[in-house]
Parts: C-alpha cells; structure tokens; sequence
C-alpha cells in the first residue's frame, strides 16, 4: 500500500537561486585618546563587544599602543549601533572615547 508520505515528488521546491544577502561588512575602529582610561574601554569592549577580559585587554593595549584597532566587525545597522553606544556611554562617564566604522 502507499503511504502518502511517500506522494511528494513533484510537490517538493527546490530553491534555484538563493536569496541574496548584503555581503558587506563593517568594522567598527577604537581610536586612541589620552583621557579615556584604560578600565573603561576595557569595560567597553566587554560590555558592548562581548569580549572576554583578556581580549578586552589586548584589543585596548593595541589602540592604546598603536592609535587604533578593531573591536569588532558587524552587518552595517548593527555597526552603526555599536558606534552609538560607544560614543553615548562614553559621553555619560565624561570620556573623548570615540569609535567609527570602517568598510571591512
Ligand atoms: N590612551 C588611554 C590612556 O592612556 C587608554 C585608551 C586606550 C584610550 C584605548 C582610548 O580607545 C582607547 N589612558
């Protein structure tokens, strides 16, 4: 006897061409000031990049070190947002802490 389960062969689509997705990627920058201190942007990168202590760390002795660095790479929207944040905590602790973003 068949089974219904079996009556799908034709019924079944296959996708042909696959949506297309914004390929693009933007990296968001750290810049260097000489106000901010260290424990914050520490916290920062934590907090609103999701890093572990240790990479915070490291991520922020290289702006510290070199001028800037990546604290992370993201969609645009979501980049953009990540800047906003920066910028607004840092403004709310009386920090130059600035970000930007940067066509990865
Ligand atoms: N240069 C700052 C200091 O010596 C620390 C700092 C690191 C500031 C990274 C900003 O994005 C930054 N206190």
């Amino acid at each position: 006897m068949a089974r219904e389960d079996q009556q799908t062969g034709d019924a079944v689509k296959e996708r042909v061409s696959p949506k297309q997705q914004d390929p693009t990627q933007y990296k968001v920058v750290l810049l260097n000031d000489d106000y901010t201190t260290m424990e914050f942007v520490v916290q920062v990168l934590e907090d609103v990049f999701g890093k572990s202590p240790a990479e915070a760390y490291r991520v922020m002795m290289a702006v510290h070190l070199s001028g800037k660095g990546i604290a992370g790479v993201y969609p645009w929207e979501v980049a953009e947002t990540k800047v906003e944040v920066v910028t607004s905590m840092a403004k709310t602790a009386g920090f130059p802490l600035r970000a930007v973003t940067e066509e990865a």
